[in-house]
């Protein structure tokens, strides 16, 4: 039997109910759907029946009860991405003894949450993966009583458009993925994409170990969305990001820190947070939106639907939320927060772009069923 009639078969199960939603994940991700896609199909069903199979889904609503705290919590974060002290502040404070594991990528992360078993009890997807989150059920509901400091969010964060209810993220901090550069080295001033396609910059430029970011710039160089899922305009892209690769020293994100203080690297596509981390360490390190604009994000806290520690990761998130401890995190990283009452306490507040500055912004989105071409084309250039 082909692979589309056996997936079709798959979702004629779902729909009857002969197959638990768990079950029609694992023998989709069998069957080489990517896990976009089988958030799609299993997105399609709920909308067909209003409600999906029974795969063992926990019945915690928003006021849940959880129980008292448990003495253990593992977190799963982006690397360079918290205060030094945030987390033995917390272990002091509540008695808990954390674990706390990095990621340097959304797709890493979801790997892993899919790989099942993973014991994580809050990890932080950035906004247009939380969708595919969901429909595979993968992460879970809060319960919104145990969350008392969510009035401290700026109104610019709740209801954002992957939780339009506010039912499954709490905002951790926000960014834009721009270029920092080395201002010693380079003696123009650097404000296009345009770079990375400069023979005379050869083996001194990174862009990040991200299809979404490296083909999403190369649609904006071109003037298209970053979110294109036209094939013409992504054909092109692909075209373009091999011509800058010629060019790489290597795809790599947060790690290229080093890279760019030394001075092996002069320019890199980083986010702006992690660039103000380098630039304590080396002062000639500028961060620029480029003119044809760029990525914006925000990355929240979740809880996986198996977190074996609830109660602890509630808790956690609540903790988050706190003025000072906000502010700490952000006052760290470099990024900006969501955090209005941190914002409040803070010497230093990365400020929201002003409407201007979103003309050349813009919020990546789950692609659907369009992100396995977007997987194939990132395949073909890291082999190109
Ligand atoms: N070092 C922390 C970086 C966090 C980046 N998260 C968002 C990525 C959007 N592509």
């Amino acid at each position: 039997m082909s692979k589309r009639k056996e997936v079709k078969q798959l979702v004629k199960q779902l729909e009857r109910g002969g197959v638990s939603r768990r079950e029609f994940v694992s023998r989709a991700l069998t069957l080489g759907l990517s896990l976009s896609s089988v958030g799609v199909l299993l997105g399609a069903c709920k909308d067909k029946r209003g409600t999906v199979g029974s795969g063992g889904e926990t019945a915690d609503g928003p006021m849940a009860e959880l129980g008292p705290i448990e003495k253990k919590l593992h977190l799963y974060n982006w690397s360079d991405y918290i205060a030094e002290d945030t987390v033995a502040n917390f272990e002091k404070e509540f008695g808990v003894e954390v674990t706390y594991d990095t990621y340097e990528s959304n797709e890493e992360m979801v790997a892993k949450l899919q790989a099942g078993a993973s014991g994580y009890d809050i990890v932080v997807p950035t906004g247009y993966i939380t969708p595919v989150l969901v429909a595979t059920s993968l992460i879970e509901p809060l319960s919104k009583k145990h969350i008392t400091n969510g009035g401290n969010l700026s109104p610019l964060f709740r209801k954002l458009p992957f939780d339009p209810d506010d039912e499954y993220t709490v905002p951790w901090q926000w960014g834009t993925t721009g270029i920092a550069y080395r201002t010693d080295k380079i003696k123009i001033p650097v404000d296009s994409w345009n770079v990375f396609h400069d023979g005379k910059y050869a083996n001194k430029l990174t862009m990040m170990d991200d299809g979404r970011e490296v083909i999403g710039a190369e649609l904006r160089r071109r003037g298209h969305s970053l979110n294109s899922t036209d094939p013409a305009e992504l054909a092109q892209a692909k075209a373009g990001c091999i011509d800058a690769k010629q060019n790489l020293k290597a795809y790599i994100s947060a790690p290229v820190k080093a890279q760019l203080i030394s001075g092996d690297v002069w320019i890199s596509q980083l986010w702006d947070g992690d660039t103000a981390q380098a630039r304590k360490e080396q002062t000639h390190l500028a961060f620029v939106i480029p003119k044809e604009g760029c990525t914006i994000w925000s990355d929240s806290m979740c809880i996986p639907r198996n977190a074996p520690n609830k109660r602890a990761a509630h808790e956690w998130i609540n903790y988050i939320l706190r003025p000072e401890v906000g502010a700490a995190l952000s006052e760290a990283t470099g990024y900006g927060t969501p955090n209005a009452a941190a914002a409040g306490v803070m010497k230093e507040v990365v400020p929201y772009p002003t409407e201007d500055q979103l003309k050349r912004l813009e919020y990546q989105v789950d692609l659907g069923r369009d992100i396995a071409t977007w997987d194939q084309i990132w395949t073909e250039i890291k082999s190109a």
